[in-house]
């Protein structure tokens, strides 16, 4: 997987991108990232990417101009059509189904917007995907990139050096993962639930089923009832 990332802060998306799991797989080559920034490609002495909106506002918007030709030196090296996700709170929630299905391409370009916005003209012309990472608000696209990059880098084969541990977690089957104990077995006073010492797999999958579902009901109700529609849907 190659990820390319237009920003003004390219270092931001670097430090965070070569830190821990996501680091680790782009050392061993199964991930690759190019932060590209859209200043280098200022098409003015004073190297400004950013002008006043027309018809007034508050802020600056990022000049279309800059950012084109940012895309097109991407295009330019990887040589085809490409993905380009915009990250925007006027977008799509990011979910793990559309990390699954980024997780198939080959690349990917995140345009990561700032200032108080993108000339329009840009975004129609290169855009495919505008992508909100939840109903808040933040200062810039960054974040919300290595987020997206993030979920679906661990669904890129050989990421994760366990293979089973992106099937049965969080969200993977539309329910809440089960708690989880190490060692001590009792720990301030607190015991792990006695069947996990129990050895009996199938009791213990049973209650880790049961936990899923209790938690789900209870911290998002909203996928519980999602969960029960397609049980009754399969039965
Ligand atoms: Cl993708 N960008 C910004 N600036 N704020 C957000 C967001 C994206 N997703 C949620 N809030």
């Amino acid at each position: 997987m190659n990820f390319y990332c237009m920003t003004l802060f390219p270092e931001m998306i670097d430090n965070a991108f070569s830190t821990s799991i996501t680091g680790r797989a782009m050392n061993n080559g199964y991930l690759n990232l190019h932060t590209v920034n859209i200043r280098d490609f200022a098409n003015n002495t004073h190297n400004s990417v950013d002008d006043y909106p027309f018809g007034g506002g508050a802020g600056m918007l990022m000049q279309a101009e800059p950012i084109y030709r940012c895309y097109e030196h991407i295009i330019e090296e990887i040589g085809k059509e490409t993905r380009v996700i915009l990250t925007t709170p006027v977008g799509k929630v990011f979910n793990q189904a559309m990390a699954a299905e980024f997780a198939q391409e080959e690349n990917l370009i995140f345009l990561c917007g700032h200032y108080e916005g993108i000339d329009e003209r840009v975004i129609e012309k290169i855009v495919t995907d505008r992508v909100s990472i939840g109903d808040y608000v933040l200062t810039g696209g960054e974040l919300p990139a290595l987020v997206m990059m993030d979920s679906i880098s661990r669904l890129v084969p050989c990421v994760l050096s366990n293979s089973v541990s992106s099937t049965y977690e969080s969200h993977s089957n539309g329910l809440l993962e089960y708690p989880q104990y190490t060692r001590p077995r009792e720990w301030n006073g607190m015991e792990v639930p006695e069947v996990l010492l129990s050895g009996h797999h199938k009791n213990i999958a049973a209650w880790q089923k049961e936990e899923s579902l209790k938690r789900t009901k209870k911290y998002r109700p909203d996928l519980y009832k999602k969960w029960e529609e397609e049980q009754n849907k399969e039965d």
